[in-house]
């Protein structure tokens, strides 16, 4: 749903500028020192662009789904890094306090989210429950009007960064699934919480990963996210719906980035005495490319559409999440053999897009269990 048109075009023309004139230039930069400079973090502030899916009544701009995969198809067409700074303070680092928060919890931090004060980050996965999130093994036991956390957190985005965290955590010792885990709010600086060294990565150089530690953290029971034991696992699973569309907006930008960069690449390239963009087989992969990321793009609208009129998204989301990450990834190979061997050296963006680009596959649930939500959900409809 598009609220009103006329701001949207205004709020797209300066994003699609400000990625063009001053994220593009500095992504050699942020990729050689892994570090986003801090004029451009008050820069992205000063935009709003913390706040993007905050709601406006806690000082976000209160983007519908519709407007803001609109937006991510803008931002996404530089390093994905960029769009990973501010990725966590409008999804699922503040979604949680969003959608499931009290009054109280939204009022106190979504303003300074929206703002850029701080960073919020998710802490979910860990070293034995990734995929299988409901394993999770941190504990939060509950001790007069606090809770004590014990477990570690793994591949945190935006945890070294980070002010507040959204953690589950098992509240109910007998019940190892889903039903005994609960969400807090956990401040950085809380003694007993403390960071790993940071993750090197393949790619996103910029975009900070870490683990999180907590030892006898002691947390005030007002941070169990809602005010409610056993729902977080719900909250978690809703946050991600939401995040899997925003991230599959994300892919159809980084995949037209990268075919555009191909295109121009192979009209100036000469080979056979003319530009090998006039070769069958080259114009092959452009197509393909091209035709997929018209797909997925319709279908990242369609999805947010029908989000924005209320419905249950979580089949369409990763429908999403599998179609424009699996693609983004087809665009990516195809942009380095379009390129040839200066594909392969770091001269061109594109040999670093390609590493970027494959944590899309992973990260808010890998393929796999995308395809197995939407197989999941296919069997539970036709059982009624
Ligand atoms: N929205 C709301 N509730 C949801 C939900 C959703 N999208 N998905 C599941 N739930 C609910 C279920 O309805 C169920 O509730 P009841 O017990 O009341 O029926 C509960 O949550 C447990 O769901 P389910 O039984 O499907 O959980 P499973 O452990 O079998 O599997 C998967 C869930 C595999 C889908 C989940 O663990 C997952 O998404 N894993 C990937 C995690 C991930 O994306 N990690 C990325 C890192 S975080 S950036």
């Amino acid at each position: 749903m598009v609220r009103d048109q006329e701001t949207l075009n205004v709020l797209l023309e300066t994003v699609t500028r400000y990625v063009k004139e001053r994220l593009v230039p500095y992504e050699e930069q942020v990729a050689e020192t892994d570090e986003i400079p801090a004029e451009l973090v008050q820069e992205m502030k000063e935009l709003g662009l913390f706040g993007l899916a905050i709601p406006e009544e806690y000082g976000g701009l209160g983007l519908t789904m519709e407007e803001e995969v609109m937006v991510a198809f803008e931002l996404g067409k530089t390093s994905p890094a960029f769009r990973s700074l501010i990725g966590t303070n409008n999804g699922i680092g503040a979604q949680g306090i969003v959608i499931d928060g009290t009054e109280e919890q939204k009022h106190y931090y979504l303003p300074k989210l929206a703002a850029g004060e701080i960073i919020g980050a998710f802490a979910l996965t860990e070293p034995d429950a990734g995929s299988d999130a409901a394993s999770l093994r941190t504990t939060a036991r509950r001790d007069g009007d606090q809770y004590v956390i014990n477990g570690t957190k793994r591949f945190i985005t935006n945890a070294p960064e980070a002010d507040i965290f959204t953690v589950m955590a098992r509240t109910d010792p007998n019940n190892k699934g889903a039903g005994g885990i609960s969400a807090f709010i956990v401040e950085a600086g809380t003694p007993g919480l403390s960071l790993g060294k940071i993750d090197k990565k393949m790619g996103q150089k910029g975009a900070h990963t870490c683990d999180v530690i907590f030892e006898d953290c002691r947390v005030p029971a007002a941070n169990l996210i809602g005010h409610k034991e056993g729902v977080g696992f719900k909250t978690a699973m809703k946050v991600l719906d939401k995040g899997r569309l925003h991230i599959s907006a994300v892919c159809v930008a980084a995949a037209e980035r990268m075919l555009n960069d191909a295109l121009h690449y192979a009209m100036n390239r000469k080979q056979f005495g003319k530009p090998i963009a006039e070769f069958q087989l080259i114009q092959a992969m452009l197509a393909d490319s091209k035709a997929e990321i018209y797909a997925a793009r319709n279908m990242v609208l369609d999805a947010a559409r029908r989000r924005d009129q209320g419905k249950d998204v979580g089949t369409e989301a990763s429908c999403c999440k599998l179609f424009a990450s699996e693609m983004c990834g087809r665009v990516a190979d195809r942009a380095v053999q379009v390129h040839g061997g200066s594909g392969y050296v770091s001269d061109y963006s594109v040999e670093r897009f390609y590493r970027d680009v494959r944590l899309f596959r992973i990260y808010e649930g890998t393929s796999q269990i995308q395809q197995l939500v939407i197989a999941r959900n296919m069997i539970r409809a036709a059982e009624g």
